[in-house]
Formats: C-alpha cells, structure tokens, sequence
C-alpha cells in the first residue's frame, strides 16, 4: 500500500512538472515570449578597480568575472549622483535626482517618496513576483515589492539587524553571507509558475569595511601598488583640494584601519564607533577578530611610522579590508550563480551586477566617492543572459538611469513616458552600439555640507571631455581632456587652447539640462 502511495505520488509529480514545462512551451507557441527572471546585485561602494574582469590589478573576483566572461562587459557605465541613496532611487525610477526628488543621503532631509511610479511595481503588474534583500537606504519602507527583508539605514557588517516586511530582528552571522542566505531562500520558496524579480542589495564593501573572518589572511603583506596620483597636490582643483576624503588626513585610524588597542593609547574621533561595532559581536566572532588584528595594532604600535611610510601603510592596510569584503560578495555571488546553474534557472534568468557608485581606492590620495571623477562617476557593470545576442566588451556611454528601462523591455513592459534613461537593450542586440546611442552624459551632485566635505557640482561628459562647474559655494568650471589626462590631474579650463572645445561644451551641457529637467543650482532646495 505504501509503495503504491509512493508511487502515485512520483507519477503526480512528473506529470506535474510536465505540466509546468508545457505551460512554457505552450506561452511560447501561442507567440507570447516567455519574459526572463532578472537578479539584479547592487554591492556598495565597489570600485570598477576592484574587479578582475575590468583589469583590475589589486584582487581575483573569479566568480564576477564569470558573469562578465558569459556576457557582457561595460567599460563605461556611470550613475548620474555618486550617492547611495541617490543612486538607489535613479534605479528605481530610471530618473535624475531632480524628477524623483531625492537628491541626498543626509537624514531628515528627504525620504524616497514611495508613491511614485518604480520598475519594480511596473514588473508586478506584469505578473511578476518581486523582491529585496539587503541594503535599502530611502528611509520610507519599501514599495512595490512581494517580500522584502532589508537592513535599517547603513546595516551592520556582524550580527546585523534586518527588518523583514516591517518587522526588526537581529540576526547572527556576516551580512554578506546572510544576505545571500536569504536570497537563495526566497528563490526555493516562489511561486515558480511566475517570473520575478530579485534585488539583491549588499552592504559591503561600505565603510568601515569589516571583513569575515573566513577572508583573514587574505592579501595578507600584499604590496598593492601605489596610485601615481596618489600624493596629488590638487592644483588648480579647488573642489578637489578642499574634500575631507584623504586617506593621509581623513582615515581614522582606529576605526577605518582597526588599531583599536586594549591599552587605549590610540586615541581617535572615531574610535568608539568602531569599539560599539565590535560589541555587536559574539565571543567567537571578537576572539578571531582578535587574533587577526591584535598582532597588526602590536606591530603598528612598534612601528612608530611618519611622514610617506605612515601614508603608505594606511593605504594598505585600508585596501586589505576592502578586498576582503569584496572576496565575501565575490564568493557569495558565486553561491548564488550556482544555485542557478543547479536548478536550471541560468537559462532563463538575467543577471545583472553593478554598485551604488564606484569608489577611490588611494587615486587622488582618497577613499570615498561623490565627485565626477572617474572613479567615482563610474560604476562596474556586468550581465549575462543566454539570451543576449552581444558577448564581451560594450564600450557606449550607459547610466543608471537606463537600468529599469532595461527590465521594462526584457519584460515586454513599455517604458513609461516620463522615464529619462533608455533600454540597453539595442546594446546587448547588436553586434555593434547603434549609430545613434548617446554621445554624452549628465551628472549632479548636491549634498553639501557633508561629511566629506564635497561641493555641488554638476556637468558633462562626453567621449573625450569633462567639463564640470562647482557651484554655490563657489563657482569654479573644470575641463579635462581625457584623451591625454585619463587621471583627471590638469584643469585646463583657462588654456586657450581649449576655447572652442569648452563653448561647444557648454551648449550641449545646457541641451542635456534641459532635456533632464534639471533648473539647479537653485538654493532653496537646501533649506528644504
Ligand atoms: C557614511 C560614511 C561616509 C559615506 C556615507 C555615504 N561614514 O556616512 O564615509 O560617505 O556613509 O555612503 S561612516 O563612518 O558611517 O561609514 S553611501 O554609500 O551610503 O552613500
Ligand atoms: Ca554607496
């Protein structure tokens, strides 16, 4: 009797995953695509350096790398405000700082404004299951979303709190792996007969960049190379110059390099910051922090170091947690793409990853992001899906703001009007970038005062050329000529030389402000 039980059952469920198959194929026949699950992975703070798909020198990410060597590569992928939330909210909304309304970070100032149209809600209508793991950051709680377990403002790299559909709980164990936990739980549990959505959203690399002990040791003594730039004086920089992001003056060395010292000789602004973050942790957790960097504060101690070996030292040993954090996310990526490969989900699933915003990894002499530079302007971005026609390396001029386009298309979604970026998809297509794929990109920055001390600025840039104007506090236009200063060390906004570049410049500078929306500097945001 028993085995007969078993045996109906077997039968059932054949018949029932044949069912589910044929539902597909029938979807298909009738002419209707089948629409493609999509996981976006947002980390924080990941600098495009960081990467060894991007040539990065510093760290492997053998498992990011596989995204992009099954897919595709953007080499120029940038956001349009170099801020966690910002950014997070041009995602949702495919929109500038100026038509979603959040332009800042700071607290009290301006939470996301929920009721607004988001990729996410659009998907759903569509019949799609959505859902967000990890970090959030826009203050309202969010919307759109069937199931969402998030970290409360910045989250905790140990024992961090999450609060799952509104209710807060402390959890232990390492946010990185935690965050994936329950990403790969909410894939087992779906409704499989629906596509989704799943935003998985990490904390790290964030500041204060604490690593997991299963990374200690790595890059252990590793000379990492120093930036050219890295002693930069700044000249004819202002906006530059006067920034509170210097790993020389800035880094706190208790809290940002770890040397919290049981005897308490060093003193720092920060230091119990980063002694609260260590209580978080159980006696386990504190005794392999211990091990691992009580021997590095006794030798730092020892080492009495000034001048160019201090400034040098800090810059390693800050480098070595990051890449740490960065290893987790690597290896954590890595549980997820095979679980996908497992199930059979690869197939028909778009994996996209990039960050918030990128990052200064010593360039310039700096951690942090916000400026229009480089590296912070940009973002890595990779994706892979067996269904893109283009593999390897895309070298057009892409934003944040096309992301949720991106989706709507894959989706079968049209675009709402009002969106401001464009569907890649003409990208991932073709074999080459259309004729008519943009040729410049707007940026805007806003929040000052800061804790990093960055002016406003906003600006364009195009295939060759940056030009950026620092306003408010005080008005100062940059040049850069990319083609024969890709470090961005030479203003030369004031050269004759580059007249006619900079009125050309100018005009198309105001042609994508006005396109954008965007009637800023206007200071009454500020008192908002
Ligand atoms: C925190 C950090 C800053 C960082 C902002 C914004 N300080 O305030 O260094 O610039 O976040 O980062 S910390 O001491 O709290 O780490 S963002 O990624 O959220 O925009
Ligand atoms: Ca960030």
């Amino acid at each position: 009797m028993k085995k007969n039980v078993l045996l109906l059952v077997f039968v059932l469920g054949i018949v029932l995953s044949t069912t589910n198959a044929c539902r597909n194929r029938t979807s298909k026949k009738a002419g209707k695509p089948v629409k493609p699950n999509i996981i976006y992975i947002m980390s924080d703070d990941h600098g495009y350096q960081a990467l060894s798909c991007y040539n990065g020198k510093l760290n492997k990410t053998p498992n990011l790398d596989r995204i992009a060597n099954e897919g595709v590569i953007f080499t120029r992928a940038f956001v349009t405000n170099s801020l966690c939330a910002p950014s997070r909210a041009t995602l949702l909304t495919g929109k500038f700082s100026n038509k979603n309304g959040l332009y800042i970070n700071r607290a009290g100032h301006n939470n996301f404004d929920g009721s607004q149209e988001t990729f996410p809600k659009l998907l759903r209508k569509a019949g799609y299951q959505t859902a967000i793991v990890g970090k959030w950051h826009l203050r309202s709680d969010p919307t759109g979303f069937d199931y969402w377990d998030i970290l409360p403002g910045q989250g905790q790299y140990y024992n961090p709190d999450f609060i799952e559909m509104g209710k807060k709980k402390r959890i232990e164990g390492y946010v990185t792996n935690l965050i994936t936990d329950y990403a790969i739980r909410w894939l087992k549990g779906r409704d499989k007969n629906k596509p989704f959505l799943l935003m998985v959203h990490e904390k790290a690399p964030h500041r204060p960049w604490m690593p997991d002990s299963t990374t200690f040791g790595l890059y252990e003594d590793e000379d990492f190379p120093v930036p050219d730039n890295y002693f930069d004086n700044y000249a004819g920089r202002r906006g530059a110059k006067e920034q509170k992001m210097s790993v020389i003056k800035d880094m706190d060395i208790a809290y940002d390099l770890k040397m919290v010292d049981k005897e308490g000789d060093i003193k720092t602004r920060y230091r119990k910051i980063m002694e609260n973050m260590l209580k978080r942790m159980t006696p386990a957790q504190r005794a392999a922090w211990d091990r691992e960097y009580d021997p590095k504060i006794k030798a730092f101690k020892k080492a009495h170091l000034s001048g160019e070996m201090l400034a040098v030292w800090k810059l390693r040993r800050y480098l070595t947690d990051y890449l740490r954090c960065v290893a987790s996310v690597d290896r954590n990526i890595g549980r997820l793409l095979d679980y996908l490969d497992s199930t059979g989900l690869s197939k028909n699933t778009i994996v996209v990853y990039s960050s918030d915003q990128g990052f200064y990894l010593g360039e310039h002499g700096w951690f942090d992001k916000r400026f229009m530079y480089e590296e912070s302007f940009r973002t890595p971005l990779i994706m892979r899906y067996s269904g893109f026609k283009r593999k390897g390396k895309i070298k057009a001029l892409v934003q944040n703001i096309d992301f949720a386009p991106t989706f709507l298309d894959y989706a079968g979604v049209k675009e709402p009007a009002d969106m401001q970026g464009v569907s890649l998809k003409p990208l991932l297509e073709n074999p080459a970038t259309p004729a008519n794929w943009r040729k410049s990109l707007y940026y805007h920055y806003y929040e000052f005062p800061c804790e990093h001390f960055t002016r406003r600025h906003y600006g364009i840039r195009t295939e060759r050329y940056k030009l950026i104007r620092f306003y408010y506090d005080f008005d100062e236009w940059e040049l850069f000529d990319l083609k024969n200063d890709p470090h961005e060390m030479h203003n030369v906004y004031h050269d004759p030389q580059y007249a006619g570049v900079i009125d050309t410049l100018k005009i198309q500078l105001d042609s994508l402000r006005t396109m954008y929306g965007d009637t800023l500097p206007d200071p009454e945001y500020i008192s908002k």
